[in-house]
């Protein structure tokens, strides 16, 4: 017999979505593998909690023994925090994993695609995956922006991981047709930095406005794209640029030396920036996971308002 396993939306979450409740999609990459332990399960907490504190229920997704879900309660919440060997999964990895009776943590990419199927239309992360740099010769891209041109959701990110080619990125995204809109700037936001440099064509100023962006997307109709909220890293939290800069030079020749390809790229480079600048990346991007997570709560609720 072969075992079809659907994805589980917990409880609390299914009754918002159906009761039109405001509700916040998370990701758990950023858990297992973008953050040290033990701060990491301590961050999963305050990242559900700053989703509460604005009135919307957090949505939590990950894969575990081979069932996708949406909405995790403490026991599995730690699992993906504290569970070795646990996976990175982007969207093109979830039926194998399930297949597999595997469990891993979701990416950007599989998490908009299982947050659109539970009916949940936002989601907060840190940053984005994207185009890095060296893409000539390794054809690095990240599965993300793929699948937001193809998944109607509402990603609120502090723009794109530094460690990319930001506008190779913004040149992709606009490529395959993905909205994006700076959250208060004109200044399309660098992850640690509040400007990576770029601008945007578009601002909104309001939740009101994010979410008269959604509605008017699904009003045009078209291809079932994402809408990218780009909401900078507030400049007394940022990462100080120079040192920025320095470490990412340092880092990135670390990642060449080492061999370092695929899945694995964005892990180590994250690391090794927490590590070249003491801790001081983890704040910044902290800070700005935070910020998002509090922004999409607010979006939520001006989408559900109707
Ligand atoms: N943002 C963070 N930390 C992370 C990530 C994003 O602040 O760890 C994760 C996201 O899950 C994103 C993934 O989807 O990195 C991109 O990985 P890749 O470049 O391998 O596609
Ligand atoms: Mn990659």
């Amino acid at each position: 017999m072969l075992v079809v396993s659907d994805v589980v939306v917990s409880d609390e979450v299914q009754a918002a979505v159906a009761d039109r409740r405001p509700v916040v999609a998370l990701e758990s990459t950023i858990i297992a593998h973008g953050l040290p332990r033990p701060r990491n399960l301590q961050v999963a907490g305050e990242l559900e909690e700053a989703v509460r504190a604005e009135g919307a229920v957090p949505a939590t997704i990950a894969v575990l023994d081979g069932r996708p879900h949406v909405g995790l309660d403490k026991e599995q919440l730690e699992r993906v925090a504290n569970e070795d060997g646990i996976r990175k999964l982007g969207h093109r990895d979830l039926a194998l994993a399930v297949a597999a009776g595997a469990s891993g943590a979701t990416t950007v990419s599989a998490t908009a695609l299982l947050a659109a199927r539970a009916g949940v239309r936002v989601f907060a992360t840190g940053g984005l995956g994207g185009v890095h740099r060296e893409w000539t010769v390794t054809q690095d891209e990240s599965a993300d922006l793929g699948l937001l041109a193809r998944t109607r959701i509402t990603v609120v990110c502090a723009g794109v991981k530094s460690i990319l080619d930001v506008a190779a990125t913004l040149q992709r995204l606009e490529t395959l047709g993905v909205a994006v809109a700076g959250y208060g700037t004109d200044r399309f936001p660098g992850f640690y930095l509040t400007d990576s440099g770029h601008p945007v064509d578009w601002t909104l100023r309001t939740p009101g406005e994010v979410a008269a962006v959604m509605r008017a997307q699904d009003a045009v109709g078209g291809p079932e794209s994402a809408l990218l909220v780009a909401n900078p890293v507030p400049e007394a939290e940022q990462l100080d640029p120079a040192l920025h800069a320095r470490v990412l030079a340092e880092a990135l020749e670390a990642c060449a030396e080492g061999g370092i390809t695929g899945q694995a790229v964005t892990p180590f480079l994250l690391d090794q920036l927490v590590r070249r600048t003491e801790g001081a990346s983890l704040s910044a991007n902290l800070a700005a996971v935070r910020g998002n997570v509090r922004l999409a709560g607010r979006i939520a609720a001006a989408w559900v308002e109707r």
